[in-house]
């Protein structure tokens, strides 16, 4: 045997195991995903060990995936997991050539893994969740097994293409059972989507057939010019598809209405109470403009929106409980919102039950909620940032003390109480824009829910603050735009804004990081004038 004829048939054998290794990987998922599909898509080993690593994420990393990924950070996520696996799964078919049953057994493994992360979401429903996993490395284990066998067998009567002298290796009935397997495998991935969709169906009936009441208490008409006339300006108004999205859920829960229910339970609730929607809907329903903000927008970041929003006032249904604030003596000074998959977010009682429009919003721009933004339910506190306040997905509320209970984000180090910080973000000019010399409208937004905006400066470069104009304010609760117009002078420019809210404080320069309560400073933009 020559030289390159011996580094080819070894690389042939390595080739043949890599394929086995990722035809194995390949069948895992998928049979998996086929009894997720069947018992319980958010129990599918993707979507559980992308929620685990996600858990335990350190919060400077996640800041950065949110930073850098922005809202394809969940895919970047699933994609680093099956290149990962890819990788290994290559390694394992590889050593599955001389240790067939080691190869196997490390497949095994990888279910345990599987089955651990599964058991231990949040979410998790019982024992049930760890049925993928394990299924699909059986399916894994059995696959390798019968791969790596048919990748080395030496064919008794050759392979019929007279090659099989010189590798002795079987390579019909190898490359037969590679396709058997890719075939059965891709069956199994697409039979488990239908699945897993048709689970889905009575969610998307129940939100496509619901029609929401009409509000006992309306919006506010918005005074006519809350909307700029500025092209490039954010609309005041966020559409639904354009609202920014920001949660831990790498498969969106579909809740279906006619099961969901909401639980009032906890420290100094004398009436707990579980609501239907239908009970929660023939309550008296208020339709309110609020802008949402993350505590993970950068100063001059794109995470927030503003929507029309229609709910019931959740300071009623805590004062039918019997929940008292702290300031009236209430015993619970926290209260702590949990979804159907598992998130926790606390707020401060004394914030929900101070008069502001604290919601458990259904409608979102005079639809139902969309999935992606909690349907059916979802809570709403003007001016605290979302992470603090608006649960999606929501389904029992816990009155309880912040000394008691450190709930999702506190865990991971961000503040327990975070109030929206006062910013304002230039929309236009973009940064490194070159506008030409002459009249140049710098227009953008500014928020500082529930104190309101009163002023907004301009400088450029080191020169003098400048009064903003300022749109009609159309409530506290939510942003108002500006504009200034500039006349631009050939040059590079610094533009800075700053804003100025009800209680008379001006946004600070001091910049800080998101972690742990929000960011803070001034947004500039960098212009060249030709
Ligand atoms: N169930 C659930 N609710 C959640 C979150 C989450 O991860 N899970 N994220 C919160 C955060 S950090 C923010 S900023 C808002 C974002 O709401 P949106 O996605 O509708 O814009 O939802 C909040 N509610
Ligand atoms: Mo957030």
């Amino acid at each position: 045997m020559t030289g390159v004829s011996s580094f080819r048939s070894t690389f042939s054998r390595a080739a043949r195991g890599a394929l086995a290794g990722v035809l194995a990987a390949f069948t895992a998922l998928s049979v998996a995903e086929l009894v997720a599909g069947l018992v319980r898509p958010a129990a599918g080993p993707v979507t559980v060990v992308g929620g685990a690593v996600i858990d335990r994420t350190p919060p400077a990393v996640k800041d950065f995936a949110i930073r850098t990924f922005g809202e394809d950070d969940k895919t970047v996520l699933q994609l680093g997991i099956l290149a990962l696996l890819t990788l290994i799964a290559l390694g394992l078919g590889i050593l599955a050539l001389s240790r067939r049953r080691v190869g196997a057994a490390g497949v095994l493994l990888f279910g345990i893994v599987g089955s651990a992360a599964a058991l231990g979401r949040p979410d998790s429903t019982g024992m049930g969740d760890a049925l993928p996993s394990i299924a699909g490395a059986l399916a894994g284990a059995l696959a390798l097994y019968v791969l790596a066998s048919k990748a080395t067998a030496t064919s008794v009567d050759g392979d019929g293409d007279g090659q099989a002298g010189a590798e002795g290796w079987n390579r019909r009935g190898f490359l037969a059972a590679a396709g058997v397997t890719a075939v059965t495998a891709a069956s199994a991935g697409a039979l488990g989507r239908y699945f897993a969709g048709r689970q889905g169906q009575g969610a998307v009936a129940s939100r496509s057939s619901l029609v929401l009441p009409a509000p006992s208490s309306p919006a506010p008409a918005l005074p006519a010019g809350v909307q700029l006339k500025v092209a490039d300006i954010s609309p005041f108004t966020t559409p639904n598809a354009d609202f920014y999205r920001v949660d831990t859920a790498l498969s969106v829960p579909k809740v279906d209405a006619a099961t969901w229910r909401l639980r009032i339970h906890g420290t100094g609730v004398t009436r707990p109470r579980t609501y239907t929607l239908a009970q929660l809907l023939a309550r008296p329903l208020v339709e309110r403009d609020i802008t949402l903000t993350c505590v993970s927008n950068e100063v001059g970041g794109p995470y927030i929106g503003t929507a029309r929003w229609l709910g019931v006032r959740l300071a009623d249904l805590l004062r039918e409980a019997g929940v008292r604030p702290p300031s009236q003596g209430g015993k619970a000074d926290q209260l702590v919102a949990r979804s159907v998959d598992g998130m926790t977010l606390g707020s401060p009682v004394e914030d929900v039950m101070d008069g502001r429009d604290a919601i458990l919003a259904v409608g979102m721009n005079g639809e139902p909620l969309p999935f992606d933004h909690g349907f059916p339910v979802r809570m709403l506190v003007p001016g605290l940032y979302g992470y603090v306040s608006a649960c999606k997905w929501i389904t029992d509320i816990e009155l309880t003390t912040f000394d008691r209970y450190d709930p999702y984000w506190v865990k991971r180090k961000w503040a327990r109480k975070a109030p929206i910080k006062t910013q304002a973000r230039i929309d236009t000019p973009k940064p490194f824009a070159r506008p030409a010399a002459g009249p140049v409208t710098i227009a953008g937004v500014a928020w500082a829910q529930h104190r309101g905006i009163t002023r907004v400066e301009i400088r450029v470069d080191d020169g003098p603050w400048q009064d903003a104009d300022l749109a009609p304010q159309a409530g506290i609760d939510t942003w108002r735009q500006w504009s200034y117009p500039w006349k631009a002078t050939s040059g590079g420019h610094t533009i800075t804004v700053r804003a100025t809210d009800g209680t008379g404080a001006v946004q600070t320069e001091q910049r800080t990081r998101t972690i742990p309560d929000g960011a803070s400073g001034w947004h500039s933009v960098f212009v060249t004038v030709p």
